[in-house]
């Protein structure tokens, strides 16, 4: 069901903070990945605040909902996903990156509160998340474990495989969601390896899909409400259409963002445009 328009503006005004404190992190820090990271923040923010079932103070509940951010380099939006949901404090951001730190570049389940997997090398992430569901529905929970799958992650034809295995498994329990923003860390993904029709490939590996736009908070509830409202036998992934960098101007679209430290003009003009935006007002 679509969010009531006090909460929309309260999830939307959340993702911009999030936003300015990623980057801050990352402009402290002078290193990780501001384009990924700025892509996947609504849809972490749906999946967290409205979808999954998952309890700060019980991280290892056997039967919460389960998130594989195949993307591993984005972790920084997660972090600070996760830090609103308590299972950290969000003052932890500051530590990104930094010796002995908690929060790793890339999602680490041995050092994170709230990770269910450790992530970075693209492609290894979907296979990991079919095990975990096909884990969860032996066990006999009824949880649902989510895969964010980036275009640099679907190159890998480790992915394709994993979309065999799951259809043979019949793991309804497994939800795909394609960060889809067309751009990877060099250049545009049609450039680099030509995607061909993204749906019909996944509806020929036996999936079931959807799609939305990726940066509106009401329809990445309401196609992740259908996706999990009817399973039949089906993975199912939801192709949300994003942009890289979104909210920044400078950064949206660009390859050039993809892992690169913020000067302090860049930082201070990413800042200002997200202060001004109307998000959430
Ligand atoms: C197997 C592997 N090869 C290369 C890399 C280096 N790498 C990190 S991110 C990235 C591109 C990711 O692009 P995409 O999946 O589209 O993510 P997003 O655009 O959301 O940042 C690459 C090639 C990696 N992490 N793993
Ligand atoms: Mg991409």
């Amino acid at each position: 069901m679509s969010l009531a328009p006090e909460r929309k503006k309260h999830l939307d005004a959340l993702c911009n903070k999030f936003r300015v404190d990623v980057l801050e992190a990352l402009y402290g820090i002078q290193s990780g990945h501001p384009g990924g990271s700025l892509s996947v923040c609504e849809i972490l923010t749906a999946l967290y605040f409205e979808e999954m079932s998952v309890d700060a103070a019980d991280p290892q509940k056997p039967d919460r909902d389960r998130l594989v951010l195949c993307k591993g380099h984005a972790a920084p939006m997660l972090y600070r996903v996760l830090a609103e949901k308590g299972f950290f404090p969000a003052s932890e951001m500051k530590t990104l990156r930094r010796l002995n730190t908690r929060l790793q570049g890339h999602p680490s389940t041995t050092h994170t509160p709230g990770i269910d997997l450790s992530t970075g090398p693209l492609g290894t992430g979907l296979s990991a998340a079919l095990g975990m569901a096909l884990g969860l529905r032996l066990s006999g929970y009824k949880s649902k474990v989510y895969a964010i799958l980036g275009d640099g992650d679907v190159n890998e034809g480790t992915v394709w495989e994993a979309c065999m295995s799951a259809t043979k498994f019949k793991a309804d329990n497994l939800i795909a969601i394609h960060d889809w923003n067309r751009v990877q860390l060099d250049g545009r993904s049609n450039d680099i390896m030509p995607q061909g029709d993204m749906e019909a490939k996944f509806k020929a590996f036996g999936w079931r899909t959807l799609a939305c736009d990726g940066h509106d908070l009401n329809a990445l509830v309401d196609t992740i409400d259908k996706a999990k409202a009817y399973p039949d036998g089906r993975p199912v992934v939801i192709l949300a259409d994003t942009v890289k960098g979104k909210g920044v101007s400078f950064m949206e679209g660009q390859n050039t963002w993809h892992g690169k430290a913020l000067g302090e003009a860049d930082y201070k003009k990413a800042v200002a445009e997200l202060s001004s935006s109307k998000a959430g007002e």
